[in-house]
């Protein structure tokens, strides 16, 4: 039979197939295999136990979830405060990890200011990111924001105590998530989704409530990557003079010559990043560097009889190993 994942409980993965619920085990072959279930993961199951797993569409590491269609990254424009570059964090995730992505503004009911909104539209508009402004307390856009996830499994993810519970609670009235005020949840990790659950909302709406992908840092991906997870960004990504522009200062850059027609808070996220970027290809520079010091020092001899050859190879290793440990990312 075939199922899909929608909670694991240390051994026990819950499938869904054809409108019932199992509770199973993982064979032994596919532990020893060292395979990982995610909630998500459609699988192949006989007799309570778990046989086989379908190759996914996509995936989110930490928290683990597989095969969803879309992230939908939800703000507050007020308490917290609207943080432009958390949200563009958000989204260079979600390009990062190719999933369609949806924004949510929620708590409009705390603003009366619409130059915020026009500023949302102005900036993300144009990229093509559908946009929903709601008030889960009063109600406002509610419909606007069931119909953004009719058909599809949505990921929600944002900062704590924007309002993501609340807007599910908001869907269905039988639903009765936790939420806590912003300030209950000042104390660190209280309200951290362990796991978490595919649930269903309504007859078209399935959502998994998540903290998403939260304090995450760029320190994963090579700085020369940064630029494919601006939208904006990518018409222009082949045209720079040199070929590992960063379009920080280069000349014949091609998206500095643009730059009056991007966004400035925008390219200002992009600089943050690529800097976080920087700074984790110098961790493996440095390290790499370690490794080769430290091999002169107990092995002095040999050290200097390494051939200048030999020495690009192991260069070449290390960045081998780079794209290798990104790729597992
Ligand atoms: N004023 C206002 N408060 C809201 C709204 N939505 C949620 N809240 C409040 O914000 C706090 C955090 O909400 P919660 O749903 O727990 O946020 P989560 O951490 O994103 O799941 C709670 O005190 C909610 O009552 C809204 O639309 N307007
Ligand atoms: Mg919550
Ligand atoms: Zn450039």
């Amino acid at each position: 039979m075939k199922g899909q994942v929608y909670k694991i409980h240390s051994d026990f993965y819950y499938l869904n197939s054809d409108e019932k619920t199992y509770e199973c085990k993982v064979r032994e072959v596919l532990k020893k295999q060292d395979k990982k279930i995610y909630v998500g993961d459609f699988v192949e199951f006989d007799n309570g136990f778990i046989t086989d797993i379908s190759p996914r569409k996509n995936y989110i590491p930490r928290p683990s979830v597989a095969n969803v269609d879309q992230v939908v990254i939800v703000s507050a424009v007020r308490e917290p405060d609207l943080d432009f570059k958390q949200l563009d964090r958000y989204i260079s995730f979600a390009e990062y990890y190719g999933l369609d992505i949806k924004l949510c503004f929620n708590k409009n009911d705390l603003s009366s200011d619409d130059t915020l909104i026009e500023k949302v539209f102005s900036i993300y508009e144009p990229l093509g990111y559908d946009i929903v402004f709601t008030s889960a307390l009063e109600g406002l856009e509610l419909d606007a924001f069931s119909e953004i996830m009719e058909g599809k499994l949505s990921v929600l993810c944002g900062q704590s105590g924007v309002g993501k519970s609340s807007l599910i609670n908001s869907l269905n009235p039988d639903f009765d998530l936790r939420t806590k005020s912003v300030s209950e949840k000042t104390s660190r990790g209280t309200h951290t989704t362990r796991h978490c659950e595919i649930m269903k909302v309504s007859d078209k709406i399935t959502i998994i409530d998540t903290p998403g992908f939260s304090n995450l840092k760029f320190d994963f991906l090579l700085p020369i990557d940064v630029g494919k997870l601006f939208r904006e960004f990518r018409p222009y990504l082949n045209t720079c003079k040199y070929q590992d522009c960063l379009h920080l200062q280069e000349d014949g850059c091609s998206i500095l010559e643009k730059l009056d027609e991007i966004s400035t808070a925008r390219y200002s996220s992009y600089v943050a990043f690529v800097e976080e970027a920087k700074e984790y290809k110098e961790r493996v520079k440095f390290q790499g560097k370690k490794i080769e010091s430290r091999y002169k020092q107990t092995h002095n001899k040999t050290a200097v009889k390494i051939s200048a050859n030999k020495r690009q190879g192991s260069r070449r290793t290390l960045k081998q190993d780079l794209y290798k440990e990104i790729d597992d990312e």
